[in-house]
């Protein structure tokens, strides 16, 4: 252990020329006062000492290595184990310019606020100088940022998360790309000789954005989206208001292709709200005969594509994230094989339950429990206990960190520079009623109509109750950096740089019939409307017209090896008029919400959907 760390480099030492990152870089120290700066190379070496500090400091468990290669696992602070939208700010010039969608706060008052609480913040840690690209590093729609983050557990999450490293210094001191700059501190600073703690964190919590100047600060968490800032923070907040003033689309959406039995690949992108299996859906395993005949699924993506016109006037996606940062409750070899055997090696754990035999465990992971373990909190759990107190192992919102190249269907082109061309854009949403299994827009506005309107069913803790309907338009309500109105006519007039627009559509896996059962089995059943959906985009697909779109046929899908009668099918795509009209009022209340900036196209497409009922 001694000889590597004499081999290693002194990481004091600068890794960039770029002056106006060094001042940068300089500035900040000076606020923020740390013991010691380290410039991240990327190294696994480095990766792999970091990992042993973090396990001697206590915040790290190194799981039992022949079951779980390369593998660990963190416990957070029971006060830090998720997004914190409530603390999370729109710093732009104007409320206006941020929306009533996002909290705002004029950008020098929150300066003013954030230099104070970074002074002297990483007092006894080290600061550590983390560059990183979102998307590969030799593409034309990848972007660099910064990330100065007194957390080494962020610097070994993000090295899974992004492109990471020296590689990414060496870009940034050959090109003139801006670079996003994004300051993090967990907000604890150590007193000369006290003993940490194994998690580190603040109750006070800014995550605040700049996207006129295109910063970052984030200041109170070390935990996933308020910490790893290349992901929510930089590649849908700030990205989205990038993408608007430069034409292209920052979205939440999962990225995967279909191979036909020719070989040939169509691409789907798709927005879910959370809670609706997007991550399975990125990983589907097509059903037996599917497979048979030759169809494959390939994954790009799981939580965030960046979209652009290509030349030829199509749009093209890629993905900017490296990693998966996967929701661990709920992901099992039943309901995401590929998930499973990514995650079983070089992951992260975080807030997941550690069994006696020194592996994780989380609900849902398998049928059976083991027969004891200890849970998140670091405090024993039994099978019995969770009956009688209602005790989860694993916290719900418990995650993996896996390096995307390890899924089983990670698309042999996931990397490509100029991204992958995309046919459909998919929305979705978890509805017991109302909507149908799938159908298809007329055209770009009224599936931007769809995606505005986009809603969701969060699952009622009682059974029977029917979980209300949350809007979150595009997926993208917590994630939009600024005025979603503007945002929707963003989306509008994206058409007019495209000679080929995606054919847009709507799913719901989650509808159920009148005893509160699922309608349709979902999963890899999903498979035959991804069928049907991608052949539609390419034309060779019939439907039938309905008011809200084009809806498939019983005959239209292909059924072998599932029994699924026509009659389940058609209650399935049953059109209820007067949920409908329930439905569109609905949408008037969103619209009054976003009144002052919603481009008038929707207003019309409303219109029209209601002489249409
Ligand atoms: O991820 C899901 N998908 C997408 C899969 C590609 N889930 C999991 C919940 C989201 C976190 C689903 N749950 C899906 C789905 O398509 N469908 C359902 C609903 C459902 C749950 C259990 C069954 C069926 C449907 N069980 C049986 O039919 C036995
Ligand atoms: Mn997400």
């Amino acid at each position: 252990m001694k000889s590597k760390k004499a081999n290693q480099h002194d990481t004091t030492k600068p890794l960039s020329e770029n002056v106006h990152l060094l001042r940068w870089v300089n500035k900040m120290a000076a606020l923020c006062n740390p013991d010691r700066i380290h410039w991240v190379d990327g190294s696994r070496a480095e990766y792999d000492r970091l990992c042993d500090e973090l396990v001697d400091s206590g915040t790290f468990i190194r799981l039992n290595q022949k079951k779980w290669p390369g593998c660990f696992l963190a416990r957070s602070d029971s006060s830090d184990v998720a997004r914190v939208e409530d603390r999370t700010f729109i710093c732009s010039h104007s409320k206006e310019a941020a929306g009533s969608t996002n909290n705002w706060v004029n950008p020098f008052d929150m300066k003013k606020k954030l230099r104070g609480l970074f002074h002297g913040s990483m007092r006894g840690r080290t600061m550590y100088v983390l560059p990183f690209s979102m998307g590969p590093l030799d593409s034309p729609m990848s972007q660099i940022g910064v990330q100065l983050t007194d957390s080494p557990y962020v610097v070994v999450s993000m090295r899974i998360m992004a492109r990471i490293g020296r590689k990414v210094f060496k870009q940034i001191d050959a090109s003139k790309k801006r670079v996003v700059p994004c300051l993090h501190s967990v907000g604890m600073p150590l007193a000369k000789g006290a003993q940490d703690v194994s998690w580190p964190c603040n109750k006070e919590k800014y995550i605040a954005h700049f996207p006129e100047t295109r910063e970052i600060w984030s200041y109170g968490s070390g935990y996933g989206g308020n910490a790893l800032l290349g992901k929510k923070c930089f590649a849908l907040r700030i990205a989205s208001a990038m993408a608007r003033d430069e034409g292209w689309m920052a979205e939440h959406m999962l990225i995967l292709g279909v191979e036909n039995p020719e070989g040939e690949k169509t691409y789907v992108a798709a927005a879910f709200p959370s809670a609706c299996g997007k991550t399975n859906f990125a990983m589907l395993i097509p059903p037996k005969h599917f497979s048979e005949q030759g169809w494959k699924v390939w994954t790009v993506g799981d939580d965030i594509a960046w979209i652009k016109p290509g030349d030829d006037g199509q749009l093209y996606a890629i993905n900017p994230e490296a990693g998966f940062f996967g929701v661990a409750p709920g992901t099992g070899n039943k309901t995401n094989p590929n998930a499973m055997a990514a995650l079983s090696r070089n992951s992260i754990f975080t807030n997941v339950a550690l069994t006696p035999d020194g592996g994780v465990w989380w609900e849902g992971m398998t049928d059976e429990p083991p027969a004891s373990a200890i849970d998140w909190q670091g405090n024993l759990w039994t099978p019995e206990l969770a009956k009688e107190k209602g005790i989860k192992a694993a916290h719900p919102n418990s995650r993996f960190t896996t390096p995307a190249a390890q899924c089983p269907t990670i698309d042999p082109d996931w990397e490509k520079p100029e991204g992958v061309p995309i046919s459909a854009i998919i929305f979705g949403g978890r509805r017991a009623t109302t909507m149908p299994l799938v159908y298809q827009s007329f055209n770009w506005s009224t599936g931007v109509y769809i995606g505005a309107t986009l809603g969701s069913e969060m699952t009622a803790a009682a059974a029977g109750t029917v979980g209300k309907v949350r809007r979150d338009p595009m997926a993208m309500l917590p994630f939009c950096g600024y005025n979603m109105g503007d945002y929707f006519r963003h989306w509008i007039s994206m058409q007019r740089t495209l000679s080929q627009t995606p054919r847009i559509f709507h799913v719901n896996w989650f509808r159920k019939d009148a005893e509160g059962n699922f309608l349709w089995p979902g999963f890899q059943e999903n498979m035959r409307i991804l069928l049907w959906i991608i052949q539609r985009a390419c034309g060779r697909a019939l439907g039938k017209e309905t008011p809200i779109g084009w809806v498939p046929r019983y005959e239209d899908i292909d059924w072998t090896g599932l029994d699924f009668p026509k009659e389940k099918f058609d209650e399935l795509q049953r059109f209820d008029r007067e949920l409908w009209r329930k439905e569109i009022l609905d949408h008037e209340n969103l619209f009054l919400d976003l009144h002052s900036h919603l481009p008038k196209e929707l207003i019309y497409e409303r219109e029209l959907l209601i002489c249409r009922m």
